[in-house]
């Protein structure tokens, strides 16, 4: 049984629609690797097909330590209830990606401090934190010693075991892993559910394992139509936009959501999601009908018909807080707000905290 080296798959060459499949039994990587990799064309789109309950089971019976990839702008996504609860047993270092796409000027230490705070918030039991510079364009530059401090953290933590990569879909687990090796030996690419089985990978003493992301089914990227991700997944450092705030007023982000601001006095709303997203300011007695007649024309993108919108209220003061929406950005509240209201698809989670930046 022999696996593709890009996604962990095991190769097959009898059905071309299959996982695995290569037109010739002894190549190294499967079609769709080959043809996201040299094309960026997805083949077969697996991002809702894999189950996490397999993932975590292949886990559980390894002896291993758990580097927890989480991508810092799709940051509450990276939290998962529980988790603790789900790899009983296993020691998790959090490894933070990236960190290019937020502001210069936030610090690491803030960033550190914000991580293991979030993550006790939830009840989660971290071993440690790891932030790491641009992997995915400056993984081998002389200032990025990202993959030093992982090394670093691998050797202090592991403890005779081996060490899984582990993660939601998209994390950039595999661009982690290209950048330990110094090499494109995995398949990476932008479409969530790229890594498609467990993929070992000798260390010398000790195997390094890819995996598959989980699907994670409060983000709007699961349901994105694949030829929008190039317009909300942030491609470089995000250019915040600051909207100066006054009465009632309404923010739609693409068509992914809106968010209605009532009695605003000397506030602000300030937007980290995609440059490439096109933002809409109105006024919030306006707002209903420009979405009504223009959800999915001037608004968008959108994922799912208008039916499925579904609105969440705010309750108490949202000064420095954060309103994040799963897959698209958050937006940070500053000065006096009344009441805020989120209007987007009824499967995208939406989360108040504190402000990040
Ligand atoms: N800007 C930026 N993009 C990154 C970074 N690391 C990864 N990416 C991008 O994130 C996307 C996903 O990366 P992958 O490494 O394929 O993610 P994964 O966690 O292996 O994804 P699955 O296999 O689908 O679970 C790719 O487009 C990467 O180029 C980073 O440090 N900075
Ligand atoms: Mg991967």
């Amino acid at each position: 049984m022999r696996k593709c080296k890009g996604c962990g798959a095991v190769l097959q060459n009898s059905d071309p629609k299959k996982i695995g499949y290569t037109p010739k039994i002894d190549a190294l990587v499967c079609q769709r690797c080959f043809r996201l990799t040299h094309y960026n064309d997805v083949v077969i789109d697996m991002k809702q097909g894999i189950r996490a309950d397999a993932i975590l089971k292949q886990v559980n019976e390894l002896d291993a330590l758990i580097l927890w990839v989480v991508d810092l702008f799709d940051f509450e996504a990276g939290i998962q209830k529980s988790l603790n609860r789900h790899l009983p047993n296993k020691d998790i270092v959090v490894v933070a990606t990236k960190r290019d796409l937020l502001p210069r000027t936030l610090g690491n230490e803030k960033i550190s401090q914000f991580i293991f705070r979030r993550f006790k918030q939830e009840g989660i039991d971290i071993k440690g934190v790891v932030i790491c510079a641009d992997l995915a364009l400056h993984a081998n530059s002389d200032e990025n010693f990202s993959v030093e401090e992982v090394l670093h953290a691998i050797e202090l933590l592991r403890k005779g075991r081996d060490v899984v990569l582990m993660g939601m879909a998209n994390a950039g687990k595999s661009t982690l892993l290209n950048a330990i090796l110094q090499d494109q030996t995995v398949t990476t690419s932008p479409h969530p559910g790229t890594t498609l089985d467990l993929n070992p990978i000798p260390m010398g003493d000790y195997t390094l394992y890819d995996t598959p992301g989980l699907v994670n089914e409060a983000s709007a990227l699961t349901y994105l139509d694949s030829a929008y991700l190039k317009n909300v997944l942030p491609q470089k450092t995000i250019k915040p936009t600051v909207f100066q705030l006054s009465k009632d007023q309404s923010l739609s982000l693409g068509g992914l959501a809106r968010i209605d601001l009532k009695g605003c006095e000397n506030a602000s709303a300030v937007v980290y999601v995609s440059n490439e997203l096109k933002l809409h300011r109105t006024k919030l007695e306006n707002a209903d009908q420009l979405w009504q007649n223009h959800y999915n024309e001037l608004l968008s993108p959108t994922v799912g018909d208008y039916e499925e919108l579904k609105k969440e209220t705010y309750q108490g003061s949202i000064s420095d807080k954060d309103i994040v929406i799963q897959g698209v950005g958050f937006v940070c509240i500053k000065g006096n707000v009344r009441q805020a209201q989120v209007i987007t698809n009824k499967k995208v989670k939406v989360t108040f905290r504190e402000a990040m930046i």
